[in-house]
């Protein structure tokens, strides 16, 4: 937490010395001892001087200035170089790709320092008249401001949840405090998030208020008062807390939770029964109260069954709910393993025991190791003899665990024209085979596709990783034609993954639930490369919640046995694609 928290400090000194036009080698030395506080395994606050002085890069001078910042949560020499650099440059900086040379460059010669004014200036082709920017710079930038602009609004649940629940903890820690509960698109698990909703029930309001704006992570306080306190986090997350009374804290939490549109619906609903409902209650057209103390009581007021916080999207719950036709969702508990982990191997961080030993932590009973393939060269990619090297280790490992099962695995890369990475000769030796894009996004839908579907046609590949290949904020689903992707999963008993890495969630909810439909399996695999990462699941989860997955949609939540029985029983591929 305050090592990312130092290691940007120290990169925005960077930033403000190079603006300044400082020497390279100290602004170098400043990134390097940025980039080394990110990669510690454990936080500063803990390390003694001794210990932080031993490391490559830190010397007197910085660790002076990381305890001050631990003391203070700030840097005088950063404050200080604030004052000097025009105001507004930094906010330039922001944009993705416009380092701060370019933001120097541009304010001296028309003189902007903020983002509506660059992005007109790029917009009229202004700024490619300063000598050193391009057109393509300036297209560049365009580009950065679009980023940039969506990352302002809204963040991956991935990013946002751990700091909420951190938040929430605290909070139910405060004396006199009697409920307290996250609410918002957070508590349905919406794949990106605005700002974080907690509703809280507490004897002393303004003690859980002061509590709340002097909690650590706090830089800001919007607005306070008895009903709603809104801050603003170190890192720009906006939180906002609502009070509210103990008799109608379920219906405070229904309302708060949302979403709008959902909520739409219900009132809608309300008024056909001749009743309301608001955030204080559910009421009959003579003012009785009929419900609010609990969320369920406000569905059942209505007529209806409690309608799981994930479904709240108007996507068809309230008819559902009322012909009685909810789903039984997926939870985190019917999970029985994790079939796409990266280890040393290629690009993970960890040995296949310490996985193994997380994975038995975690209650599960198989997992399979998943590296790269050869092709993949920045990521470690294995070639057929590692590979072999691998299975041989995993053939040892599975010898000395009892009713545990480690699946030699591979995520073989579909190259640019469909083939595969790896001889079959290789694949066939291995239990589990995912087959994925990594490059070639931006080909178009028919090439995509096509790739995809060779895949599938694949007599060894068992599911096509992260199908879309999105990253948050910055990339976007590839136009892959995923209607014809799912039939041909579906013909050929070929998996479809949701990816559970935070910037992923891929397939998203209504993809998802769109290849259930279609019949597909679907499998929720964490993609880890830590073994902390593992941890991820309960985002795909939620993912397949959102996507009216129950547990019978998704492969993983099989036992160990009928999971082998599924890898022996493949329905006989048959590529339409010669
Ligand atoms: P976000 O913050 O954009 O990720 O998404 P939400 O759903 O958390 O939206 P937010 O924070 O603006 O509002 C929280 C909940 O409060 C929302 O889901 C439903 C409720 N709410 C807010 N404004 C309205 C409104 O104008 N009408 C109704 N019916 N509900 C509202
Ligand atoms: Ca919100
Ligand atoms: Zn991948």
């Amino acid at each position: 937490m305050k090592n990312r928290e130092i290691a940007k400090a120290l990169n925005t000194i960077a930033d403000l010395l190079e603006i300044r036009g400082d020497n390279p080698f100290r602004i170098r030395a400043y990134r390097r001892a940025a980039q080394i506080l990110e990669d510690l395994q454990r936080s500063v606050e803990e390390m003694s001087d001794q210990e932080l002085l031993s490391l490559p890069g830190i010397g007197k001078d910085l660790l002076t200035k990381i305890r001050q910042y631990q003391r203070e949560g700030k840097m005088e020499f950063l404050e200080q170089l604030k004052r000097e650099v025009p105001e507004g440059l930094t906010e330039l900086m922001a944009v993705p790709g416009l380092g701060p040379a370019t933001a120097r460059l541009i304010y001296e010669h028309l003189g902007i320092r903020d983002v509506d004014a660059l992005e007109r200036a790029a917009m009229e082709g202004v700024l490619r008249g300063v000598p050193g920017i391009r057109e393509k710079t300036e297209k560049n930038i365009l580009k950065g401001i679009q980023i940039l602009k969506r990352t302002r609004v809204r963040r991956p649940i991935g990013m946002v949840m751990p700091l909420a629940e951190e938040i929430l903890e605290a909070l139910r820690e405060v004396k006199g405090v009697k409920r307290c509960a996250i609410a918002g698109s957070l508590r349905r698990w919406k794949e990106t998030i605005k700002d974080v909703d907690i509703l809280a029930c507490a004897e002393d309001p303004q003690r859980l208020i002061r509590a709340f704006v002097s909690l650590p992570s706090v830089e800001r306080v919007l607005v306070s008062g008895p009903a709603k306190t809104s801050v603003i986090l170190r890192d720009a997350l906006q939180v906002d807390l609502r009070i509210v009374q103990e008799d109608s804290f379920g219906s405070a939490l229904q309302y708060f939770t949302g979403s709008k549109e959902h909520n739409i619906r219900l009132r809608e609903l309300a008024q056909r029964k001749g009743l309301k409902v608001n955030e204080y209650g559910v009421y009959r057209s003579d003012g009785t109260r009929i419900g609010g103390e609990t969320e369920e009581g406000v569905y059942q007021a209505l007529g209806l069954p409690f309608i799981p916080p994930e479904l709240r999207e108007d996507r068809g719950e309230i008819e559902a709910a009322m012909d009685g036709r909810l789903p039984e969702l997926i939870s985190i508990e019917d999970i029985r393993g994790d079939l796409h982990i990266h280890s040393i191997y290629s690009d993970g961080r960890n040995r296949l025991e310490e996985l193994v030993e997380e994975a038995m932590r975690r209650g599960y009973q198989y997992i399979a190791i998943t590296d790269h393939s050869r092709r993949l060269a920045i990521a470690g990619g294995l070639d057929e003899d590692r590979i072999l090297e691998q299975i041989r280790e995993i053939d040892a490992l599975n010898k000395k665990l009892n009713g545990f099962r480690v699946f030699s695995g591979v995520e073989v890369d579909i190259m640019n024209d469909g083939r595969l990475d790896l001889p079959e000769e290789t694949l066939s030796r291995l239990d589990f085979v995912i087959a994925s894009i990594h490059s070639g996004l931006k080909q178009s839908s028919e090439i995509l596709t096509m790739r995809i579907l060779k895949a599938i046609g694949s007599s060894y590949v068992r599911m096509i990783g992260h199908p879309t290949g999105r990253l948050m904020p910055d990339r976007d689903a590839c136009e892959v034609d995923l209607e014809t992707v799912y039939r041909e999963a579906s013909r050929t008993g070929t998996a479809l993954e949701i990816n559970a890495f935070p910037m992923r969630l891929d397939l998203n909810d209504t993809a998802a639930r769109r290849a259930a439909e279609h019949g597909v399996k679907l499998i929720i695999s964490t993609d880890a490369h830590l073994k902390d990462q593992m941890g991820y699941m309960r985002y795909g989860v939620a993912v397949a919640r959102r996507a009216w997955l129950r547990k019978e949609d998704v492969l993983n939540t099989l036992t160990l046995p009928e999971f082998q029985n599924w890898l022996r029983n493949r329905k006989a591929p048959h590529s339409l694609i010669s």
